[in-house]
């Protein structure tokens, strides 16, 4: 199978957050990218490229066109001031009784892009994040070509990305870029599964009114961990996506087991859905020794999950998203891959 790399993503780095009360450099290493890509190639899995340039129009069918100048323009609006460390926003608009007006000072607009401070914006974070995107626009690229199986080495991840709002480490939503990109050339009914630590509230809010598009996500229980605000199983969608939005829950301690159990559930929608072609969104941060996670999966279980995911029998896209273990990060990630091969 192909992957799908982009040197840019090592421009973003340096990288700091506010966890907690606690000021942090950031867990979303460039080690993490080049950990799969190393594991990939040791592997012999297939060859690692550069995605072609497909441009910004793909971004601007998911996400709002002030948002996407925002992301280009914010470094050099941020050093303009004489700031030369990682832009983060330092408030927010929480609960506002007024209609939103677009703050024009760049900490205002820092606070309207975003949902949280982990986050930070660096002079290649712009270049990273779009070749990131370009990554999984290559491998939906390569579904519509034929392909059954693809792989993008997305780095900064992108399932926490809204329309308009970056948070967790991501700023544009690959994988919903990659769905919207089906879409455009042809397919009429795709899937989103996520396996992500964290529940994937960007997907889950692109998606959320439409029908074309379902979406699965096994995750933390938000009353337990980020994001918090969304990841319940009442979440189901509306209008034409009621229905077309699965979330299940699932407690700290969780382990494999437990999780392919749930993952069984999660698949058995998707397939009742009748998805012409499938994305994962390809977490791996519910690892027993994950740094900033709960659950307990071990290496062993990560073969498991792809061996599951390539029983629907469709055209597949796995897109990288978390897992903070760098050590482990590349053997699990790919170990998906591997145990998808083997079943298919
Ligand atoms: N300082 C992804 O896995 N916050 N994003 C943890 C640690 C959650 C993770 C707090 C970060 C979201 C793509
Ligand atoms: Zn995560």
């Amino acid at each position: 199978m192909n992957a799908w790399f982009s040197e840019a993503h090592r421009l973003h780095t340096g990288l700091k957050e506010f966890s907690y009360g606690q000021w942090l450099d950031g867990f979303e290493l460039p080690v993490r990218a080049e950990a799969v890509r190393e594991r990939f190639l040791a592997l012999q899995l297939g060859p690692v490229q550069a995605p072609p340039d497909r441009g910004l129009a793909p971004l601007a069918r998911v996400h709002a066109a002030d948002y996407l100048d925002f992301l280009q323009q914010a470094w050099p609006r941020w050093t303009a001031l004489g700031r030369r460390h990682p832009a983060l926003p330092m408030i927010w608009r929480a609960d506002a009784q007024l209609p939103h007006q677009l703050p024009r000072h760049i900490d205002g607009q820092l606070g309207f892009y975003s949902q949280d401070a982990e986050c930070s914006l660096v002079e290649g974070t712009w270049a990273a994040v779009y070749g990131s995107a370009q990554c999984a626009l290559a491998a939906a690229a390569d579904l519509l070509a034929g392909q059954r199986c693809s792989f993008a080495i997305c780095r900064p991840p992108g399932h926490h990305a809204t329309a308009r709002a970056m948070g967790g480490f991501c700023y544009l939503n690959n994988v919903a870029i990659a769905a919207q990109s089906l879409r455009d050339h042809g397919l009429q009914r795709v899937a989103v599964v996520d396996v992500d630590y964290h529940h994937g509230n960007g997907t889950q809010s692109i998606f959320w009114s439409r029908g074309d598009v379902f979406f699965a996500s096994l995750h933390a229980d938000p009353h337990d961990d980020y994001p918090f605000f969304s990841g319940h199983a009442s979440e189901t969608g509306i209008g034409e996506g009621l229905g077309r939005n699965l979330n299940l829950p699932l407690p700290p301690g969780t382990d494999g087991a437990q999780y392919l159990a749930a993952l069984d559930r999660a698949l058995q929608a998707v397939a009742a859905f009748g998805p012409q072609a499938l994305l994962v969104s390809l977490g791996v941060d519910t690892f027993e020794r994950d740094p900033i996670s709960a659950f307990k999966l071990r290496s062993d279980d990560y073969p498991q999950i792809g061996r599951r995911l390539a029983a629907l029998g469709l055209p597949t896209a796995y897109v990288f998203e978390g897992g903070y273990a760098t050590e482990e990060v590349g053997a699990n990630t790919v170990g998906v891959l591997q145990g998808h091969l083997a079943a298919g």
